[in-house]
């Protein structure tokens, strides 16, 4: 069960469209694929995808740091020495995609080995999610369209609408176009990627109070501390932290200051390992979960999966699942499928992927 090796593989696959919101927007996956080899012959994989606009890390920073720093730091560990890995690795500050992807393959390696579903290696409470679609922006119409492409082709009746667009009028009618269009059974809510001021947050959910939605995400900056509070202080649907609150210290701070009252839970950020220590916290202090997505390929979307799938907290909201259907191809040697509005775990061990060589031949960069 040691580690003899780790791989970081820079590759790159086209949008089919890309997904745009208010702190940017994505063409192309340039993502990297972590592979953790052990004495045994496993090989533990994941992806990590560099969001510099929300975290700061690119993807040749993603493959240095993992050459250079944390391979080192984590070679010759055995697979059970987990929490002796974290620890190596938080001596160095940030890059959190690059720890999770490596993270999250050393589980995958784990699970691997034990012959075991890495969903029951963390808590096993079930074998599916339902999905939430995220809608990125557009004009109403080509929103609405999709939704409703999105319902009848994959069941999906959860939608996550991007907003934080100025006037905040651009994005209220798109959200009321989806209500109208898509009747009073679908689930709405809103993730504003910080672009809204707080004042403008609020004017912007009066305009919506009519609307039934279920959540308000990320509308200001956390930065902006009493504005936040005051905002939060005023809804009447509970408000998500996302890219505020990547560790447990962030999330017990955002949630005493008033600034959330909820929390987004994204492995590509934390891993399996932080992600179990924000949930656990999460329970504790009695908070509603949603499982994000850092626009995820396959891979990690089954890493979200099979995360979300492990507890009934988690497992409890649709998770967002499906930004994959916006990509031209993937890596995997089967394709993931989204059916009645539900995504499975692979069954068997790990996390259940497998790479297609072919593919990751076309697709790398590195050769
Ligand atoms: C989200 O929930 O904010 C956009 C940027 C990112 O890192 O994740 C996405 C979705
Ligand atoms: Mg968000």
């Amino acid at each position: 069960m040691k580690i003899t090796r780790v791989e970081a593989i820079p590759f790159a696959i086209p949008y089919r469209k890309p997904l745009k919101f208010a702190s940017g927007e994505v063409h192309v996956a340039e993502h990297v694929l972590v592979r953790v080899h052990t004495d045994d012959g496993v090989v533990g994989i994941a992806e990590a995808p560099p969001r510099p606009f929300t975290y700061g890390e690119t993807q040749a920073g993603i493959v240095t740091v993992i050459e250079q720093i944390f391979a080192p730091q984590v070679v010759s560990l055995s697979l059970l020495e987990r929490e002796t890995m974290v620890a190596r690795l938080a001596r160095t500050v940030g890059n959190p995609a690059a720890k999770s992807a490596l993270d999250m393959a050393v589980w995958d390696a784990l699970g691997r080995t034990l012959d075991v579903a890495v969903t029951e290696l963390l808590g096993g409470y079930t074998d599916r999610m339902r999905v939430s679609h995220m809608l990125g922006f557009d004009e109403p119409a080509a929103m609405v369209a999709e939704a409703q492409r999105v319902r009848e082709r994959h069941g999906i009746t959860t939608f996550k609408v991007k907003v934080g667009r100025r006037p905040v009028g651009l994005d209220t009618a798109v959200v009321r176009a989806l209500r109208e269009n898509l009747g009073p059974q679908v689930e709405l809510y809103v993730d504003g990627n910080r672009g809204w001021t707080a004042s403008e947050s609020a004017a912007a959910m009066k305009e919506m109070s009519d609307l039934g939605l279920l959540f308000a995400e990320e509308l200001c900056p956390a930065d902006d501390v009493l504005g936040r509070r005051w905002l939060v202080s005023q809804l009447d649907v509970p408000f998500i932290a996302d890219e505020s609150a990547v560790t447990p210290a962030d999330v017990t701070r955002e949630i005493l200051g008033g600034s959330a009252t909820a929390i987004s839970i994204k492995v590509a950020r934390s891993g399996f390992t932080h992600s179990q220590r924000v949930h656990h916290l999460a329970e504790g202090l009695g908070l509603e979960v949603v499982m994000g997505n850092q626009i995820d390929g396959q891979l990690g979307t089954l890493c979200t999966v099979a995360f979300g799938s492990s507890y009934q907290l988690t497992a409890r909201r649709a998770g967002e699942l499906s930004n994959f259907l916006d990509m031209s191809d993937d890596l995997l040697t089967e394709p993931l499928e989204i059916r009645d509005g539900e995504l499975a775990i692979r069954p068997g061990a790990g996390i259940g992927a497998e790479i297609d060589p072919d593919k990751l031949a076309r697709y790398r960069q590195d050769t």
